[in-house]
């Protein structure tokens, strides 16, 4: 084999080890397939899993979004993860989708607030009885131009440097530089009326979701098109080979005809 096939074929296995899925660093997860919701605390109102999503079914409070722990559903999952992928579908009903606090410590929240058509990224206080005390839009909120319902993909990337990103159903949303968090005990999912719901919940302590001219990429597509890309290559360089080695046997035939 010619010192270009050699090269071809080298790049071939490495685009099919690269294109083997590199395990994200998933921490935690829960898609409520089995029905149950364990390792949650409802602090108040209630949920179901029945559906195998997490559910809420309380009636919740006309005073929406004053306290994360009376008068909305409000659940809780230990979450320490500050840097990495928070990855969900949220259910909007007409009254929005409810409030992801996806980094909480006591006092302190990082979290998304979902609309019918807009989310915001927030970082908010909360004082001793859970009750907000102020908070910082820390972007212009994203906007849709339709009023959305139904399931919702949402993922959240946060970077060492503080950088946060949003990503609805897909598209960049929203996204912010924040440092004052640098830990977190909790997620916490609000849902101030019943019908709101989440599920396939997924997160990891690496940036699993990328941001590219045409939106989001996860780690699996990116290494998708890495590998189409060296295989193409991979292809050409093994065609040129293959035409220079044709071209040397035919010249090699025209001189051994000559002779
Ligand atoms: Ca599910
Ligand atoms: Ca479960």
């Amino acid at each position: 084999m010619s010192s270009l096939g050699l090269v071809g074929s080298c790049l071939l296995g490495l685009s099919l080890i690269w294109l083997y899925p590199c395990p994200s660093g998933v921490v935690w997860s829960d898609n409520f397939d089995d029905g149950d919701y364990d390792g949650w605390s409802v602090t108040s109102g209630m949920f179901l899993a029945e559906t195998n999503t997490l559910k809420a079914v309380s009636e919740g409070s006309i005073e929406r979004y004053q306290s994360i722990s009376e008068g909305s559903n409000v659940v809780v999952h230990p979450s320490t993860v500050t840097t990495g992928t928070w990855s969900f579908d949220v259910y909007v009903t007409g009254d929005g989708g409810g409030e992801i606090l996806f980094m909480m410590v006591p006092g302190r929240t990082y979290m998304i607030d979902i609309t019918s058509d807009n989310i915001y990224l927030w970082r908010r206080g909360i004082d001793e009885e859970g009750r907000r005390v102020g908070g910082v839009m820390l972007h212009f909120p994203y906007i849709v131009r339709d009023p959305f319902s139904g399931w919702q993909h949402i993922d959240i990337t946060r970077e060492g440097n503080g950088r946060i990103r949003v990503y609805h159903g897909g598209k960049w949303a929203t996204g912010a530089y924040d440092t004052l968090l640098t830990t977190s005990q909790s997620f916490v999912y609000i849902a101030p009326s019943s019908g709101m719901a989440l599920d396939n919940i997924v997160v990891s302590n690496t940036i699993d979701v990328f941001l590219s001219p045409v939106g989001r990429i996860d780690r699996s597509q990116w290494r998708f098109w890495a590998a189409i890309m060296i295989a193409a290559i991979t292809v050409a360089a093994i065609r040129i080979d293959w035409i220079n080695r044709t071209n040397s046997l035919d010249a090699q035939n025209k001189d051994d005809n000559i002779d």
